[in-house]
């Protein structure tokens, strides 16, 4: 049968379908599970999200104290990792955020601000989801240039970790990545192949995107160093990734595509790039073995999907 696809960007009202899996209302394991306060917290910031549509600006929250101090101790913790574990592009794009102002120590940064900031840069936007997002409909919007970005924090007692995607993870981790040119192209490529694809292929597409962006590595002056957010976000698994404990095996689109992972626990085995271009040309070549019935185009004027 047909598959719908998102053709515009306002499309996208459509793509917030958010998979139950690490919520505090359904995990024990999750650190805030049966805080009802947390729970409800999260479910009003939920609901903002769910009640946005497209053209809106992003959300003014008004963080709560505790909030704004989660944000704080994770902040400083991965400050100190960030010039011995993280990427070049990383640790650029990042101080260039915080040379502006844009990203501090004492607050959550505002989401009006970033999304301004990350138009200017690569053409990226910001949109608010309501927690993890299926693997299709987050990468319908990478097709576009637009990042889901969740608006609750993760629970107090455990500043370094989440199981979840939360905001410490998608600003700190994610949007200096998406200020970066070939991370942004690369992020858009693989959106634009998962529009119309078979569920098959976005399982592909998904693992691709899981193990650069999320957890991939590189390579720089015979260093590991972490480019991807999920690692970058997370105090002990930036120190596991790069340690000699996992496994480490080189990015290559075909092999990494069918790699199983790990989404509860530490990953057991992490590819490295060569580096982020090298990934993107890696990726390109994959494209063109992608078996596909039309060719997705995006034009940036019409913010427009065609298939030709
Ligand atoms: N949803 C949200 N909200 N944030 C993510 O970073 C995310 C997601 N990543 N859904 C996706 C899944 C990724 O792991 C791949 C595409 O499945
Ligand atoms: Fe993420």
């Amino acid at each position: 049968e047909e598959i719908w696809i998102p053709k515009h960007v306002s499309d996208l009202d459509k793509c917030g379908h958010v998979v139950v899996k690490y919520e505090p209302t359904e995990d024990p394991k999750h650190p805030g599970f049966g805080d009802k306060d947390y729970i409800s917290r999260r479910a009003e910031l939920n609901a903002i999200a769910r009640d946005w549509k497209f053209g809106d600006s992003m959300p003014d929250i008004q963080y709560l104290p505790e909030e704004h101090e989660t944000w704080r101790i994770a902040y400083s913790k991965l400050k100190e990792l960030r010039p011995s574990h993280t990427c070049a592009e990383y640790c650029k794009n990042i101080k260039q955020m915080e040379d502006i102002g844009l990203i501090t120590a004492d607050k959550i940064p505002s989401l009006q601000a970033i999304d301004k900031y990350l138009r200017a840069k690569t053409g990226f936007q910001l949109r608010p989801c309501g927690g993890l997002l299926s693997a299709r409909d987050f990468l319908a919007s990478l097709a576009f240039r637009v990042f889901q970005t969740t608006l609750y924090l993760r629970h107090h007692s455990k500043p370094n970790h989440c199981p979840e995607p939360d905001l410490i993870h998608e600003i700190l981790g994610h949007t200096p990545m998406f200020a970066d040119p070939v991370v942004a192209e690369f992020s858009q490529e693989v959106g634009l192949l998962s529009i119309g694809a078979s569920d098959e292929q976005i399982e592909r597409l998904a693992t691709l995107y899981w193990f650069i962006i999320e957890f991939g590595l590189c390579e720089e002056n015979g260093k590991l160093k972490a480019i991807g957010a999920g690692l970058i976000s997370a105090f002990g698994e930036l120190q596991h990734a790069i340690s000699d404990t996992p496994e480490h095996a080189p990015f290559d689109p075909y092999k990494t595509a069918i790699q199983k992972y790990e989404d509860s626990d530490y990953q057991p085995l992490y590819f490295v790039a060569k580096s982020m271009s090298d990934a993107m040309e890696k990726l390109r070549k994959y494209a063109l073995d992608f078996d596909r019935s039309a060719i997705n185009v995006y034009n940036p004027f019409s913010q427009t999907i065609s298939q030709l």
